[in-house]
């Protein structure tokens, strides 16, 4: 069966995130629709620091492992995901008995933390995610994070230097949400260029694509892309899903039983339509990846709170959805 890796393949590739254990966690027809359709491997969850280094000094690589040796065995390419990110970091890190660690002891946590994690994958990666999330999402510029709290502005500065160090050879990423929007993409924009007065390169940058159905700002995704691709940087899509329902607890569970047709028939529609734009762009964009690989495996079943999504382009039982022909007929 032709999947979307080999349908984009002259494009772009295609990716996936992948929670849990690989492949134990996984059933065979999980198993069967990773291998059709994508090429590139994002870690959900099993590199991030809470999963990493829980408790200082205390590394803990059984799953990360565990997928990197899936990708290979799978013939799949990975991207580290993330190095330093305000969620899901242990408090430890910031922590000097009761009281506030200095910057030096933050800095000297962070490269351990960093060269540990980025050294033991050097070779393996394409790329690392090194600062995720940086920016604010209101008025200020850098998001107010226990990181810049403790060490100060320059904490993105060298979080990338000290990725760079443990990795020479693979490419430093900043990815975020609603980048695509103009204030962050204006963000974006002035990280990138103090990040490269400060010598480092950031040769490409990650849209999340975390978008909403009848909401996807497609005129504003146009103008992000052509504005980072003017830079002369390469884009990804890194985390693409398209939910159903809108944000915030007021829409309850509409559909615990399943997805109206006409729904699933609106999200074709939008999922062609983003397609139809990536590869417009496709001169600029790397990599297309979806955050999770079906319906039942999303965050969105349970983000912002529990409920039935049909973010993806496959079904609970990995059967392709009407999004699924609609993208392969581009
Ligand atoms: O999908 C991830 C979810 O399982 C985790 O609980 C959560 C916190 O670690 O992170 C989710 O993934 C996020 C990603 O790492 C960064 N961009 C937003 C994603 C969705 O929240």
């Amino acid at each position: 069966m032709t999947g979307l890796r080999e349908k984009f393949a002259e494009a772009f590739d295609i990716g996936v995130s992948l929670g849990g254990r690989l492949p134990d966690d996984y059933t065979p027809a999980e198993i069967a629709l990773i291998d059709a359709q994508f090429s590139v491997v994002t870690p959900e969850n099993c590199m991030k620091p809470n999963a990493i280094q829980p408790r200082e000094g205390e590394f803990t690589f059984a799953q990360a492992d565990a997928l990197v040796a899936f990708a290979a065995a799978h013939n799949k390419r990975m991207t580290g995901h993330c190095l330093v990110w305000h969620e899901v970091c242990p408090a430890w890190f910031f922590l000097d008995g009761e009281a506030p660690a200095s910057r030096e002891l933050v800095l000297a946590r962070m490269r351990t933390h960093i060269h540990t994690l980025a050294g033991r994958y050097r070779g393996h990666l394409m790329g690392w995610d090194v600062v995720n999330e940086a920016l604010d999402d209101d008025d200020g510029y850098l998001r107010d994070t226990a990181w810049r709290r403790a060490i100060g502005d320059d904490y993105l500065v060298q979080a990338y230097r000290l990725a760079r160090e443990a990795d020479p050879d693979c490419d430093l990423y900043y990815n975020d949400y609603g980048n695509e929007m103009p204030a962050k993409r204006e963000k974006t924009l002035r990280l990138l260029a103090e990040l490269a007065d400060a010598g480092i390169a950031v040769p490409a940058v990650g849209i999340q694509g975390h978008w909403v159905l009848d909401q996807v700002p497609f005129d504003e995704i146009d103008a992000a892309i052509t504005t980072f691709a003017a830079t002369g940087r390469r884009v990804m899509i890194t985390e693409l899903d398209l939910s159903i329902l809108p944000w915030g607890k007021s829409a309850g569970n509409p559909y615990p039983d399943g997805c109206p047709a006409e729904i699933l028939a609106r999200q074709a529609e939008q999922y062609a339509a983003l397609f139809r734009l990536f590869l417009r762009h496709r001169d600029v964009i790397t990599r297309v990846a979806f955050w999770n690989p079906h319906d039942g495996r999303s965050w969105l079943n349970s983000f912002p709170y529990n409920r039935t999504n049909y973010p993806l382009l496959f079904d609970r039982q990995c059967q392709p959805k009407p999004a699924y022909a609609a993208v392969m007929a581009v």
